[in-house]
């Protein structure tokens, strides 16, 4: 039992569906990357230290694209795109303060821009993914360390819609012999509409959270430069969790950590979650 097991599973999962993987060498972000160009707001509560692990020393990024990085500071302070923003006043300063990135979804964030510069003439639909750690200054639990690795698929495609979004998912979940899914309407500052998504687990007999999804905001996509016909879809879930479902591990310490058992390691057969 190892959840590099599980990463290699997840990995041929998305090897499978034909999604490519993004680039995901860098724990340190920006604020930028990490929170504005997802059009969350320099006030939104996870972005001060309670939930933010911010870098004393380089405390400030440098080497922004001036002129994105002014389209994401008019999208935040008076709006456009059919969006009346946030209406405060964007700091330049907030946005510079590095940061031990929060999510992978600040790599695709980086994904896309650099895409839709690439692609000015005719964007090309891609199927991208990301596997890797992510640090949250949360309140520590039985199931939740300052780290975690994140799971996260993206589809950039003409005219996607929340549907697709259920029949990814659904497809995705499938490979990993989930068949029952629910979804549930929630919030994130980056995508709208917004699904968590719950599979009923047999063996604990009741319906579990398995991930996070949603359709990215205009308000990320359009100031990119993204054609307006482009909808991108995303989903997010952790490695741990289902690595912990997976084999009856009810304290993330006996999975991560320094208190983890090596016999059981070393005793646990090699399986296979099961694969239709
Ligand atoms: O992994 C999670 N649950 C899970 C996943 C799989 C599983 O079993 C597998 C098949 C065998 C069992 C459980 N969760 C996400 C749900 C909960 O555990 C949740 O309480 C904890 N979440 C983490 C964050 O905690 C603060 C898990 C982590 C998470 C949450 C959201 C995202 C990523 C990871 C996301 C996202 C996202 C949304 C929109 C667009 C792009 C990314």
């Amino acid at each position: 039992m190892s959840p590099l097991l599980i990463l290699t599973i997840f990995f041929s999962l998305f090897l499978t569906l034909r999604f490519t993987e993004m680039k995901t060498n860098n724990y340190i972000e920006s604020s930028f990357w990490n929170f504005d160009t997802l059009f969350v707001p320099q006030q939104h509560p996870a972005r001060d230290e309670h939930d933010t692990f911010f870098i004393k020393d380089p405390m400030y990024a440098q080497g922004f694209p001036e002129e994105y990085m002014d389209k994401v500071k008019t999208v935040h302070s008076q709006g456009g795109f059919g969006s009346q923003g946030y209406q405060y006043e964007w700091k330049r300063e907030e946005a510079q303060k590095n940061v031990l990135r929060t999510h992978t979804t600040a790599v695709s964030a980086r994904m896309l821009y650099q895409l839709a510069q690439q692609q000015k003439d005719g964007f090309k639909p891609v199927k991208l993914f990301s596997i890797d750690r992510v640090f949250r200054n949360e309140t520590l639990d039985a199931t939740h360390l300052a780290e975690f690795n994140q799971i996260e698929g993206v589809v950039a495609d003409y005219n996607l819609t929340l549907g697709d979004l259920m029949g990814v998912l659904h497809a995705f979940f499938k490979k990993l012999g989930i068949e029952k899914l629910r979804f549930k309407p929630a919030y994130n500052p980056y995508t709208e509409p917004s699904m968590e998504v719950f599979s009923y687990h047999e063996g604990l007999q009741k319906w579990v959270e398995v991930g996070n999804s949603g359709v990215f905001r205009p308000e990320m996509l359009l100031p990119m430069g993204l054609p307006e016909d482009i909808s991108v879809i995303a989903w997010g879930l952790s490695l741990e969790r289902p690595t912990m479902i997976k084999y009856g591990i009810d304290n993330i310490r006996e999975l991560v950590g320094h208190k983890i058992n090596l016999q059981m390691v070393y005793d646990n057969p090699i399986c296979q979650l099961t694969q239709s």
